[in-house]
């Protein structure tokens, strides 16, 4: 199983379009070698026959860069492919069964979408958050509201798990994500529907560094939160939603 270290910098969501076309496997090769470090495989809408093989070039090209492989909601799949790890939304199994189904060596991830998921998240078997969508996304089928860049500098500070930001973050409107804190962003669209992706992958990758280096303890530049633990402030009862 691989060990990460956060921060993971871009966390790459395979895109249904680049899946379906047969692009997703040489790109993600030359993803991986831009250096990303951790990729889900989102293959919902397609046959089972179909994920099976892409998961299987994605294991294959993950473990070859020591990058993590995840599977999105698919805990069976996961186990069948050695994955890395399981991404679980609000409405999928719950952490505490996948857990006790995968055991301590892999990672979970959760998808969060308010401060009080956020703050429960803290209490459950998980390895990292999602917290979006940030903004409009139109990846997502019925997709939560958007919760802007306020709620990623609230996890920021709230949460102890490694907080991943996602939904509809483009090169365009990564700096307020970066500057409310996060330090792992991920990305479908921007990259998949990207006239030249590996480019794009590889401009996050730079400005994502770039920022982390800028606001690195002991630089210049004032460091955006993301505190090792959770903040003093009780995030439940601050909680609206
Ligand atoms: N969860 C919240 S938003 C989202 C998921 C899977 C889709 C993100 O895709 P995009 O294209 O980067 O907005």
């Amino acid at each position: 199983m691989v060990r990460l270290e956060s921060p993971w910098g871009l966390y790459l969501i395979s895109d249904q379009a680049m899946l379906r076309e047969g692009t997703f496997a040489p790109f993600l090769e030359r993803a991986l070698a831009s250096g990303v470090r951790i990729v889900q495989l989102r293959g919902k809408p397609l046959p089972e026959d179909v994920v099976m093989l892409i998961g299987r070039q994605m294991r294959r090209l993950t473990r070859a860069h020591g990058a993590a492989f995840i599977v999105n909601d698919r805990v069976d799949l996961a186990v069948r492919l050695g994955a890395d790890g399981v991404h679980l939304g609000q409405g999928d199994a719950s952490p505490e069964e996948v857990r006790s189904e995968l055991g301590p060596g892999r990672l979970i991830g959760l998808s969060t979408h308010n401060r009080r998921q956020i703050a429960a998240a803290q209490d459950r078997p998980v390895d990292y958050i999602g917290v979006g969508p940030v903004y409009s996304t139109s990846t997502k089928e019925n997709p939560d509201p958007e919760v802007g860049p306020a709620l990623i500098e609230w996890a920021s500070m709230n949460s102890a798990l490694p907080v991943v930001a996602i939904g509809g973050i483009t090169l365009d409107n990564l700096e307020p994500v970066l500057r409310a804190g996060a330090r792992n962003v991920a990305v479908v669209s921007a990259i998949g529907r990207s006239a030249d992706p590996s480019a794009t992958t590889r401009e996050f990758i730079r400005r994502i560094e770039a920022f982390q280096q800028r606001n690195a303890p002991g630089s210049r530049e004032t460091a955006a939160p993301n505190p090792a633990s959770p903040g003093s402030t009780d995030p439940v009862r601050e909680c609206p939603g």
